[in-house]
């Protein structure tokens, strides 16, 4: 008599699931996992489902979740993932028109964009500007120092076609500067 008790416990739970009733009307089901989750959290940047599945194959993000196109189908990654100065995946649009930047990255000053903290003073240019590059080492704030010669200029002195560092290096490494460099040398 108990086998069969069980039995009949388990087509119901059997028909439950295969009916997809297992959560309230207003959630969905993981596939994998079996847990419910609220439907607005769909396509949220956020994971529910252990293994993210209710970020994938959405046809577009909620809540300023990032869109990340496959092949066939959108992911979606964190809201957080703007502008902190990393690409979220190729193509995707959270670097783009950046006022304000994560907490963990830099504004680029004139223009709309973010880089890491850590390409701070790193030696190379990631704003047009340079502006990531000034008031670093020994510098002051409106200076740039020279990664070879360890000299500071002033800002104005980068971008103005003179290679005042001597590597070509406040120029951009441009390719007039080295034309110029060559005839120097010539
Ligand atoms: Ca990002
Ligand atoms: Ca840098
Ligand atoms: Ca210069």
């Amino acid at each position: 008599m108990q086998r069969n008790y069980s039995l009949i416990w388990l087509v119901i739970i059997g028909l439950h699931v295969a009916n997809g009733e297992n959560c309230p009307s207003d959630e969905l089901e993981c596939r994998i996992d079996k847990q419910c989750y609220p439907k607005e959290n769909r396509c949220n940047g956020i994971e529910d489902c252990h293994d993210g599945e209710d970020e994938y194959e959405c046809d577009a993000c909620n809540g300023g979740a990032v869109p990340c196109r496959r092949s066939s189908y959108v992911k979606c990654l964190p809201s957080e993932t703007r502008c902190d100065g990393i690409m979220a995946c190729q193509g995707a649009p959270d670097e783009e028109n950046c006022t304000v930047c994560n907490k963990n990255a830099f504004k680029c000053p004139k223009e709309e964009r973010c880089i890491q903290e850590k390409r701070l003073c790193d030696g190379t240019a990631d704003c047009n500007d340079f502006a990531d590059e000034l008031g670093c080492w020994e510098c002051g704030a409106d200076e740039l120092i020279c990664p070879f010669s360890l000299e500071c200029i002033h800002a104005n002195k980068i971008l103005d076609g003179n290679n005042d560092c001597g590597e070509c290096y406040d120029e951009g490494y441009s390719e007039e500067c080295f034309n110029g460099m060559l005839i120097i040398f010539a």
